[in-house]
């Protein structure tokens, strides 16, 4: 199937070439899930792209959380990655001033070389989306940065005026590709699709086949609510790399997402 017929208005008000790019992959793997990797080894993460990279469309990374990490180990792990037609996505959170999150694009990891999709916090202003952006210039590449206007984790900060400045900043910047939301809460995800509107995707952890409480305050929500609510890409992480059987796992969320985008076309 198209791209432009499963994604329907999503893909024809959408702009940024990486939310297209994301959009095709989804449809060539029949897939709306970023594995959240976190996984400490270059051996761990290798066996999860063996093992569950069919089944998805995108790989959400913490690099700083590998503990044998070195650059040729991580160059041959993003060929692989891309061998296996996904999306890297670095987790990275970054909140500091345009200026400086440029150049945290660089230094000894060099996240703007090898990552298609890279998350910031807006608290110290949109300045940090060109930061961003200018750090991926820097060296020739293009890429897209995901704001986090919700969190799933329990008391966080994110409150609804906080997440309403956030959209409003964002969803007209062409360097913004989308925003986590909190998968966790099919209402509060409905909302932020209102405010949103079709223009920019929305990507949310929190999801879970599972529903319910997480280890230290993480929430779970249901993967196929979490996309007729509005969600583009369900982030699952646990559920599938500590389960027994992480194919079948991977498989059953590819399915679960994208049974739900093709329900949401009809709607
Ligand atoms: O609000 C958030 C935002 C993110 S990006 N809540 C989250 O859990 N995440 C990330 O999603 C988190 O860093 C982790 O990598 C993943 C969720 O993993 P899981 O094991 O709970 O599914």
């Amino acid at each position: 199937m198209q791209a432009n017929e499963s994604w329907g208005r999503r893909w024809s008000e959408d702009s940024l070439a990486m939310a297209r790019t994301y959009m095709e992959v989804a449809c060539r793997k029949q897939s709306l899930v970023c594995l959240a990797a976190d996984r400490s080894t270059m051996a761990e993460l290798n066996q999860l792209i063996d093992e569950v990279g069919p089944y998805l469309a995108a790989l959400k990374t913490h690099v700083d959380l590998v503990d044998d990490w070195t650059p040729e180990a991580w160059s041959a792990f993003c060929d692989k990655a891309s061998a296996a037609d996904l999306l890297v996505f670095e987790d990275r959170k970054f909140a500091d001033i345009g200026g400086i999150s440029r150049k945290q694009m660089s230094g000894i990891y060099d996240i703007r070389s090898w990552a298609d999709l890279v998350t910031a916090h807006l608290i110290s202003g949109p300045d940090i989306v060109d930061g961003l952006q200018a750090g991926w210039s820097d060296v020739g590449r293009e890429g897209g940065v995901l704001l986090l206007a919700q969190m799933s984790s329990r008391g966080n900060l994110l409150d609804p005026e906080y997440t309403a400045k956030v959209v409003a900043l964002g969803k007209s910047h062409p360097g913004v590709f989308g925003f986590i939301g909190n998968g966790s809460r099919p209402d509060d995800l409905k909302l932020l699709r209102q405010a949103v509107g079709d223009g920019k995707l929305i990507w949310t952890p929190g999801v879970n086949l599972a529903v319910g409480d997480g280890e230290m305050g993480q929430r779970y929500g249901d993967p196929r609510e979490a996309v007729l609510a509005g969600s583009d890409c369900i982030i699952v992480g646990s559920g599938i790399h500590k389960s027994s059987n992480p194919s079948q796992q991977a498989k059953a969320y590819a399915k679960a997402s994208w049974d739900a985008l093709l329900e949401r076309k009809q709607k």
